[in-house]
């Protein structure tokens, strides 16, 4: 009998500017193939400037992961935010603080979910460097609904810094 479920294609974004963030990406990673994500990899972690947060914020570390899902979107969230929290982040927290880490999903194959508390493609995505240029490693050629423009080229129409 064949088991396997179908699988959806997703990109997450990592970020931490707290810890060890190597070590941080590596526990989540292996806690999302323990969870059911598979063929996952991981872009080279690059350090970035901190967005949009209050002064003295320290730089962050930022990757991306991408891999083959067997469930649903929601899913993936549940699982992502249950990461966040083992890797010691709050439950309640600001889009702004400093953390230990940040796993988004940042693309759920090219569907588009408009719901309270689950926004894919992520909404900044396509203004962020540190969510880009990590994922073009990855999947350049991946297209971003509902455009469809491809990664490399969102990375490559961002305003120069
Ligand atoms: N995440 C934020 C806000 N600002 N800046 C950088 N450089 N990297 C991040 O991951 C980041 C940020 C909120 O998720
Ligand atoms: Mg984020
Ligand atoms: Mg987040």
């Amino acid at each position: 009998m064949n088991s396997s479920k179908a699988t959806v294609p997703v990109a997450l974004g990592l970020g931490a500017n707290l810890g060890d963030p190597a070590a941080t990406f590596a526990t989540a990673r292996r806690l999302l193939v323990a969870g059911g994500l598979q063929q996952e990899r991981l872009a080279a972690i690059i350090r970035t400037a901190p967005v949009d947060c209050v002064p003295g914020t320290p730089d962050f570390c930022n990757s991306a992961l991408v891999g083959d899902w067997p469930g649903t979107a929601r899913e993936l969230l549940v699982l992502c935010q249950d990461i966040e929290r083992q890797c010691g982040r709050p439950a309640r927290h600001s889009q702004r603080e400093s953390r230990l880490l940040d796993l988004d999903i940042l693309l759920f194959g090219e569907l588009c979910i408009a719901e309270p508390d689950l926004v894919v493609p992520h909404p900044r995505l396509r203004a962020r460097y540190f969510a880009l240029a990590p994922l073009a490693e990855l999947a350049g050629s991946w297209r971003i609904p509902p455009d469809l423009i491809s990664v490399a080229d969102a990375l490559a129409a961002l305003p120069a810094t």
